[in-house]
């Protein structure tokens, strides 16, 4: 196992769910953060708690990911000692609605594929210069079931997850030889904010997905993305497929159900 102290670790969508859990977790292990997300007000209590707990260093930066300018101004301004970011973590992302491909809204479509699959090359092409320049690192996307299969209703935002699987396969192979490291970390059913956003703020149809359950947590996938990042420099855990106990595939999820007596 690989100490990650002192390491440089920029995680996108960092203001909930997986992200912030997996800025806890490095954080608890002595790693510094650069935080990325749009809601910065969160972001700045997250941080303000991670330094008064972990005593490590904390950079909050309030970036919209599908902003191809200023992701690349964010970046190539960041003070030096900043730019020596030893892990790219490739968090942020979202699903909008559950409709068949007849119903969906174009405005969900297009807000899904400019930050699953956009916003993640956008990031990860202003990143890579800098660990090419330090000569290491470590990319961890963050794909899904939905990058696996696709399920009813899915056809979208399980299309943008197929095209991060197929990213995360193409970085891992062109960056060969360059020492940079590419992982993918795929959960399945996971209750942080996701389904409220897919649901446009429905926090009733949202708590019922989760219903007759136990899913995963966001520090169940935060402790396989640390997992990932604490191998021996030798190793590359390439895909971690993780589910709850309840689940066997998108379509295979066993609910218990209240029986009344
Ligand atoms: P949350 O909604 O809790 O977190 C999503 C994070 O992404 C937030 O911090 C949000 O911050 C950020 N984000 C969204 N859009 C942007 C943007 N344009 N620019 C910058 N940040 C953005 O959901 P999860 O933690 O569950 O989701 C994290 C990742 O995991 C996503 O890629 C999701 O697709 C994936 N995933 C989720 C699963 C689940 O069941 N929960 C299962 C499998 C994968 P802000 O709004 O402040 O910008
Ligand atoms: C999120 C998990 O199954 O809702 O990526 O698509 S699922």
């Amino acid at each position: 196992m690989r100490s990650i102290k002192s390491k440089i670790a920029l995680i996108t969508g960092a203001s909930s769910g997986f992200g912030e859990a997996t800025a806890f977790r490095l954080a608890a292990k002595g790693c510094n953060l650069i935080l990325i997300a749009r809601r910065y007000e969160r972001l700045k209590k997250i941080s303000n708690e991670i330094i008064e707990k972990f005593n490590v260093e904390v950079y909050p930066i309030k970036l919209d990911v599908r902003d191809q300018r200023k992701v690349f101004n964010v970046i190539s301004k960041l003070p030096d000692k900043w730019k020596k970011i030893d892990f790219l973590i490739n968090n942020a992302g979202l699903s909008r609605g559950l409709n068949k491909i007849q119903d969906g809204l174009l405005s969900d479509w297009e807000e899904m594929i400019d930050t699953n699959i956009k916003g993640l090359l956008y990031v990860t092409k202003a990143v890579i210069p800098l660990m090419l320049k330090n000569g290491s690192g470590h990319i961890v996307n963050i794909g899904s079931i939905a990058g696996r299969e696709v399920y009813p209703a899915g056809n979208v935002y399980c299309a943008s997850k197929h095209a991060v699987d197929a990213l995360t396969k193409g970085f891992r192979i062109d960056l060969l030889g360059t020492n940079i490291k590419v992982s993918t970390v795929d959960p399945g059913l996971a209750e942080t904010e996701f389904s409220i956003v897919r649901f446009h703020g429905d926090k009733k149809r949202a708590k019922a997905v989760y219903e007759g359950l136990v899913p995963l947590y966001a520090d169940d996938v935060a402790d396989a993305i640390e997992y990932v990042l604490t191998r021996d420099d030798n190793v590359v855990i390439a895909e971690i497929l993780i589910f709850p106990k309840a689940q066997a595939s998108s379509m295979h999820i066993h609910r218990e159900t209240n029986k009344q007596t």
